[in-house]
Parts: C-alpha cells; sequence; structure tokens
C-alpha cells in the first residue's frame, strides 16, 4: 500500500508500526515451528509487485518458516525503498475524522500527531492476542508466553515441565517443536481439530525453476478462485460419487498436503452429509498416526463439521501424542479453572509446571482496529457503531467514516482465502479509487447506509448457506468473551468479492458518496 500511495499515485504516505520492523504477523510469532500454511510460492507478493522480485526470490521450503518469510518482508521492504516512510516502534492510540476540514488526525502513543486526507488500516486480522483471563493467571512463579508475543532471543525449554494451552493452528505447530526439549508437555485441549498433513519439504532447484517459469498463470489462478490459491474447486459434490472413489481423492489430497483437501469437492462448506465423509477421512488419519486409541478419540472432532475452524497443518503433530513425555489433557471435560503459583489446576487435577505457553489466538479482525481509537462523524466510536458487530461496504469502508480504508476488514475474503492475493487485491482497489477521486478533483468517499445495509445483508445471506455458523470458532467471535457472534470474514469466495469490487468501481463506485471536503455527490 505504501509503494502504490508513494510510487505510483505520487502521495506522500507514513505508515506507522508499534513493531520495530516489518512483518507484522511473522515479527511477533517467532515460536518454534512458527511457519505458513498457505505454500511460499503464492503466498509471497504477486505479478501485480514484480516480475523481477519473484525471479530473485527462492524459497527454500515448500511452506516457508517464520524467519524465512520475514527475511523476505525485510527484503521486499529494502527493495522498495520502504523503510524511509515507516515510522516504527509507534502505536496509534487515536484516529479521529474532522468533519469541518475533512481530515484525520492520527495520534500515537508518543504524543505526535499527524493529519492526512486519507487514513487506511493495515492491521492483520490476527494481531491482538487473546490471553485468557484465568484466575490466578498473575500469580504463577514459573515463565509463561503467549505465543503470539514470544520473545526474539527464543526460549529454550529444556528440563522443563510445560503446559501448553491451546491446539489451534499455533499450537500444533509449536507442539512437537517443544516436546522434542522439554522434560515433559502436558497439552491442555479444549477443542481437537481437524489437522491436514502439512508435506512441508525442502524446495528443490527444478522445483523453484518449474514454479517461476509458470508464475504468469500461477498468479492469474489465484485471481480467479474464491480461497485465492493457485487450483481450482471441481464443480463436482462428495456424494456424487462412489465411495471408493472419493476414498481416492481423498487420499491423493491428503498426499499432495496443504488444503487442497479442502478444495476436493464443491459443497463440503454446505452440505453436512458430504462435510462428514470429508471428517470421517481425516479422523482415521488420527486413528493410523495415535498409537493409543483412547488418545486417538480424544484428538478426534466430533462436535463440528471439517472447514468450521480453521483446520491447521500438521508435520509430525500426532506422532507427538506417542512420546513418552506428552500428556494429552481434556479441559472440556474437566475446565481449567486457575492457575496457581506452581501450575494450572483443572476440574480434575493439578499439573506443576515451570513454564506455560498460551497458544490462545487473537482477538481476531477487530480487535486492533478497535485499539486504534477510531472516530468518525460526530466523533462516534468504530467500537461503538459496531457494538453489535462489523456493519461495514465490502469490509473496506464503512459508513459514518469517510476517507476509512481497512485493508482486509471484517465483511471481506481476507482470513477465508491466501491472505496476500487478498491484500493486493484490497491494495489495488483503493489505489483505483484514490486515483479515481484525484482524476476528478475529489477527496472524499464514503459508503451510503443502504449500500451497506445490502452489503450486510448479502454477508448474512452468504453466509446462511454455509455451515460456518455451527463451530465455535474464532472465525464467529467465539473465543472471546462478549464478543457478537458473527461470521467476521465474508465466505462468498474472493473470486466473486472480486467481481463485485470491479463492478462498483467501474459504475464510478456505486454505493459510495464521492466530494470534495466541502461537498459530497452520490456515486
Ligand atoms: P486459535 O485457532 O484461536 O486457537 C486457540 C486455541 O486456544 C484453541 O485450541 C482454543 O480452544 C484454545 N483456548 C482459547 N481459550 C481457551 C481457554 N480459555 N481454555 C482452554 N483453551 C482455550 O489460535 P491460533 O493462534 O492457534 O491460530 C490463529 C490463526 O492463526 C489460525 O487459525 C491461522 O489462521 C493462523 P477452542 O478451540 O476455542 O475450544
Amino acid at each position: 500500500m505504501l509503494h502504490r500511495l508513494r510510487d505510483t499515485l505520487g502521495l506522500r504516505a507514513r505508515v506507522f508500526d508499534v513493531a520495530a520492523d516489518v512483518g507484522g504477523t511473522w515479527y511477533w510469532n517467532r515460536y518454534p515451528g512458527a511457519r505458513c500454511d498457505s505454500e511460499s510460492y503464492f503466498y509471497s507478493f504477486s505479478d501485480r509487485l514484480s516480475d523481477e522480485l519473484l525471479e530473485e526470490w527462492t524459497w527454500s521450503e515448500r511452506f516457508a518458516g517464520q524467519p524465512e518469510i520475514l527475511s523476505y518482508l525485510q527484503h521486499v521492504a529494502e527493495r522498495f525503498d520502504l523503510y524511509k516512510d515507516i515510522q516504527f516502534e509507534t502505536e496509534v492510540v487515536a484516529a479521529e475524522y474532522d468533519e469541518s476540514t475533512g481530515r484525520w488526525t492520527v495520534r500515537t502513543r508518543d504524543g505526535n500527531e499527524v493529519t492526512a486526507t486519507y487514513f487506511i488500516t493495515a492491521v492483520g486480522c490476527l494481531s491482538t492476542t487473546n490471553l485468557p483471563d484465568f484466575p490466578g493467571r498473575d500469580s504463577f512463579r514459573g515463565r509463561w508466553y503467549h505465543t503470539g508475543l514470544w520473545p526474539h532471543e527464543g526460549v529454550d525449554f529444556t528440563g522443563q515441565r510445560v503446559a501448553v494451552i491451546g491446539t489451534g493452528a499455533t499450537g500444533v505447530q509449536a507442539i512437537p517443536e517443544i516436546a522434542q526439549q522439554a522434560e515433559h508437555v502436558h497439552v491442555l485441549q479444549r477443542t481437537p481439530n481437524y489437522d491436514i498433513a502439512g508435506g512441508n519439504r525442502p524446495m528443490s532447484a527444478e522445483d523453484g525453476r518449474a514454479i517461476k517459469d509458470n508464475y504468469r498463470e500461477i498468479w492469474r489462478t489465484t485471481r480467479e478462485t474464491g480461497f485465492g490459491f493457485p487450483y481450482r474447486t471441481p464443480e463436482r459434490t462428495a456424494l456424487s460419487v462412489p465411495d471408493e472413489e472419493r476414498q481416492r481423492i481423498y487420499a491423493e489430497a491428503w498426499e499432495r498436503g496443504g488444503f487442497r483437501l479442502g478444495t476436493t469437492f464443491s459443497d463440503l462448506l454446505q452440505d453436512e452429509a458430504a462435510n462428514e465423509t470429508a471428517a470421517e477421512f481425516l479422523r482415521a488419519r488420527i486413528r493410523d498416526k495415535v498409537r493409543d486409541p483412547e488418545v486417538a478419540e480424544l484428538l478426534s472432532p466430533r462436535d463440528h463439521p471439517f472447514f468450521t475452524k480453521r483446520p491447521p497443518l500438521e508435520n509430525g503433530y500426532y506422532e507427538t501424542f506417542n512420546r513418552e513425555n506428552v500428556t494429552l489433557v481434556d479441559v472440556r471435560e474437566a475446565p481449567i479453572q486457575e492457575i496457581t503459583e506452581t501450575g494450572v489446576r483443572t476440574a480434575d487435577a493439578e499439573y506443576e509446571v515451570d513454564s506455560i505457553v498460551y497458544a490462545t489466538g487473537f482477538d481476531a479482525m477487530t480487535g486492533t482496529l478497535f485499539k486504534l481509537g477510531i472516530r468518525g462523524r460526530r466523533g462516534i466510536g468504530l467500537e461503538e457503531k459496531w457494538a453489535e458487530g462489523p456493519s461495514s461496504y465490502l469490509g473496506l469502508t464503512t459508513h459514518g467514516f469517510p476517507n476509512l480504508f481497512m485493508i482486509t476488514g471484517p465483511q471481506s475474503p481476507s482470513v477465508l482465502t491466501n491472505m496476500p492475493v487478498a491484500i493486493e487485491q484490497h491494495v489495488d482497489w483503493i489505489t483505483d479509487c484514490l486515483r479515481h477521486l484525484r482524476d476528478r478533483g475529489l477527496d472524499t468517499i464514503e459508503p451510503l447506509p443502504e449500500a451497506e445495509r445490502d452489503w450486510v445483508d448479502h454477508h448474512n445471506e452468504v453466509t446462511e448457506t454455509t455451515l460456518l455458523p455451527r463451530a465455535n470458532s474464532w472465525w464467529v467471535g467465539a473465543n472471546i468473551p462478549g464478543k457478537p457472534r458473527r461470521l467476521y470474514p465474508y465466505v462468498g469466495g474472493l473470486d466473486v468479492y472480486r467481481q463485485i469490487c470491479d463492478r462498483i468501481a467501474a459504475d464510478g463506485y456505486d454505493g459510495f458518496a464521492l466530494g470534495t471536503s466541502g461537498a459530497t455527490t452520490t456515486g
């Protein structure tokens, strides 16, 4: 976005980041095993940014680890001379729209402020950590860590007894690594997930070359698919093929690794019976890998359909439970009651440990937006407007907050897709929009209330055609006490979404009021 604003549009732009360097998620999440669940070659900037960058950067693994992604992002920031316009270690604490001037005033924790015509949030979807408020949490005398705020110097668990709370995508990556060091690991699981085989491996020179030679086609496909992946979901439905054929299709997707399993049939997210065939395939893989049948059963999800919570990718996770030094603890049956000075007390036992790792996730999608202290017309706060849940136009803009753009905001496809493709789509759309305004001597854009209502209605209708509302996932805000239960990302598909956004732009920003700081017209 900075590159586009500054180098494409010639605008003056300033980026604020609370971190000390670029990287976002890949700056903060330095826990052992941190790795991307999208394949490296399409979890990166596309040919929209630079063919040269694609040619010169070579990924070492099929799924890149955190250090490599961070290096990549640092490389990009240097290559495009971005550092000079990014102000690090600077937390935005307020962003207020002044109706009399039509400008935003952004205040930072260190007491400085800047004013701007446009205010764009690029805060990621998973950047405010969720630390459950267990009684006694602060009394623990050992060390504790949240995976999303991991110490930069790393942590040595050698000889330690460790409790890991949480078995989402993060816990599933960290647990096998911690188990290799620690004397004993207690894995405190509330909900088992359908973990898919990751199939990570080094990238060979031939793999790398083949990908580079095919990049044009790869990126084109990512822009034409619902999940932003370079592979398409076939039209076939799960129950339209005989069981044997279905098993073969699942097994082949499983062998290839990654999210392909979720794109084997077109109706897995809509049809419960179809979904159950994939769910049972995955439960059988757990039984294959875990020696103790009781542990295997405890690791097998029964309470929610496949892919209604984000399935983690696993590389050795299930086998970890065959180790002598790893114990699975069911904290659904016997919930965590308190953190004591020496460990964790559940309803039926006490676990004495030296360290606690909270792999307990994030206040997703709205948590960080609310922390920015955004106020629009009449001083109304975004948090106040969204007290019952987000209301946006395209997940990009919201009425009452002129000239605010939210990259991968709630009600946009964002976390239900391959993020870089979703981010680039938003960045392109915002860039085109600002150019449109400038070319017409305009400088104000705000969605109309009725357009916003229609978008929210459409978002809700699409949501209801899927199984996603069934699960207590962070996608619906269920992980944060008191958070309105809504599907936060848009599930209509990035391809469909892109077409809608393009049509709105082509129609002169249909559903928006456009104007100058003095006056507005309806687009
Ligand atoms: P997730 O997916 O939100 O996982 C958090 C885990 O922590 C999950 O297993 C939760 O159980 C568990 N949790 C949270 N609060 C509690 C309490 N109070 N007691 C017991 N267990 C708890 O976060 P991740 O960091 O793993 O992944 C986030 C995303 O990052 C991931 O989806 C990818 O998109 C990348 P629950 O399932 O709620 O019962």
